[in-house]
């Protein structure tokens, strides 16, 4: 089996691809030019005419285009189509400011359908499974995303949404589930849950879970490999270009395959804006290449990865693979002048077997300093004694990696609150004071 989905587009030659990313990227620029005010000033600002995109190289010429600019053109100002051609919206978990919203027409679905039946497939999804998805369903793009490619695969979806943590775990039982989807934090959240309730989530029939959504290194997937007993891959995707769906890593379990007939990736110098060398890190910049209601030209995710030098992986595919997104560029944190991820951190806690489930960093300014505190679940409840080895010793690991002292603070299971969809590793309290 070769978990192909769709073998001919996922083992196209690297000319195709090309030739076939200029063809889409030709469409989409008049696309935009004849139908998106904002992008017909901005493209008129640069002097560009569609009809200069020659090579693909030509998207250089192209404007980027930001979060802010979808804030100010939303919810429906960056749309090629009158809306009575949409079929459904979806918006960005954004936490600040006004959502990003994307509406999609139904062949944008059938998109987004095929290329998560691909990350799917390609993840060990088959039509024998039964695939329970607890992601929330509602206007992030998670559940819908996941949905649609588990039933273009002809599997059999359990449609749970998060949260009732005891029931997701029943119905796991009770249903026999073997693929299991997800936001990271959260599936290491529920194998804690059914410890609690007697039950080794390795005892499960699951056999493979495929998570994303937010960070999360390989120390992590490797808690939960262990914990779950499934082979676990990383989905990479965002509200602005479908939502869920851009990439996924293989068998190899090195990288990423980014979907290229669909999306055309960069990395460019978060600062400078100039592209970095293969292998070099930056910032990923995606233009969408066959989104009929609401493409995006040289979108910037703020998403900090690199790309591997393009050849045929192991596996057969074609697609260009970026290694795991490390984080944010607005994850970063500048504490008495040293620059953090909080990837960096995470590594170190997630190597400890006594580390649990939940960790986040706290920020202060005390005396007119910045401190650092890293709040940490450990697995089990522990006596003083033992908690205070553990937090002098990942406090030791931890300066090692980031050279500054951090405090450690060992709590209890479950000791850290899981609210919203996505982990807050970062709660930055030095403006409040
Ligand atoms: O989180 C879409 C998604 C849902 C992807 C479920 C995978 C699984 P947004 O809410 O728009 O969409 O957030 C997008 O989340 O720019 C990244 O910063 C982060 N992100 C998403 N997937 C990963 C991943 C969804 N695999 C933002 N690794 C993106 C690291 C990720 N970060």
């Amino acid at each position: 089996m070769d978990n192909m989905f769709n073998k001919k587009i996922e083992t196209m030659s690297r000319e195709k691809i090309k030739e076939l990313q200029l063809k889409r990227l030709r469409e989409t620029v008049h696309r935009v030019y004849n139908n998106v005010p904002f992008y017909r000033k901005k493209l008129n600002e640069k002097g560009v005419k569609p009809q200069d995109i020659k090579t693909l190289e030509d998207i250089k010429k192209l404007p980027f285009t930001t979060k802010n600019d979808l804030r100010d053109n939303a919810p429906f100002s960056m749309l090629t189509l009158p809306l009575e051609e949409y079929i459904e919206l979806h918006a960005s978990s954004g936490t600040t400011g006004t959502p990003i919203t994307v509406c999609y027409t139904p062949q944008d679905i059938e998109v987004w359908s095929e290329v998560m039946a691909r990350c799917l497939t390609m993840s060990g999804l088959t039509k024998k499974d039964v695939f329970q998805n607890p992601i929330p369903y509602g206007t992030f793009t998670g559940a819908f995303g996941f949905h649609y490619g588990a039933q273009k695969v002809g599997a059999l979806v359990v449609p749970t949404g998060k949260g009732q943590s005891e029931r997701q775990i029943k119905l796991m039982k009770y249903y026999g589930t073997t693929f299991v989807s997800g936001v990271a934090s959260y599936i290491l959240h529920l194998g804690q849950v059914a410890r609690d309730m007697g039950i080794e989530p390795n005892d499960l029939k699951l056999h493979s879970g495929l998570f994303g959504a937010e960070m999360f290194t390989k120390e992590l997937k490797k808690k939960i490999e262990e914990m779950w007993g499934i082979d676990v891959h990383d989905i990479y995707g965002l509200t602005e270009m479908c939502g869920p769906g851009v990439s996924t890593d293989c068998d190899e379990h090195d990288g990423l395959h980014l979907w290229e007939d669909h999306f055309l990736v960069e990395v460019v110098d978060p600062v400078t804006l100039e592209p970095v060398d293969v292998e070099e890190e930056g910032e990923l910049v995606i233009t969408t290449l066959t989104k009929e209601g609401m493409p995006l030209l040289r979108y910037r995710t703020r998403d900090i990865s690199k790309l591997y030098d393009a050849k045929v992986c192991n596996c057969g595919r074609t697609h260009v693979k970026h290694a795991p997104v490390k984080g944010r560029s607005d994850d970063m944190i500048i504490i008495r002048g040293t620059n953090i991820y909080p990837g960096q951190i995470e590594t170190v806690l997630m190597k400890n077997p006594m580390v649990g489930s939940n960790w986040r960093m706290i920020i202060t300014r005390e005396e007119g300093m910045d401190q650092l505190t890293v709040e940490v679940e450990s697995n089990e409840k522990l006596d003083e004694k033992t908690k205070k080895n553990l937090e002098n010793l990942l406090r030791d690991e931890i300066k090692s990696i980031i050279t500054l002292t951090p405090r450690v603070v060992v709590l209890p299971p479950k000791g850290i609150p899981m609210e919203g969809l996505k982990a807050k590793r970062v709660v930055d309290k030095r403006n409040t004071h």
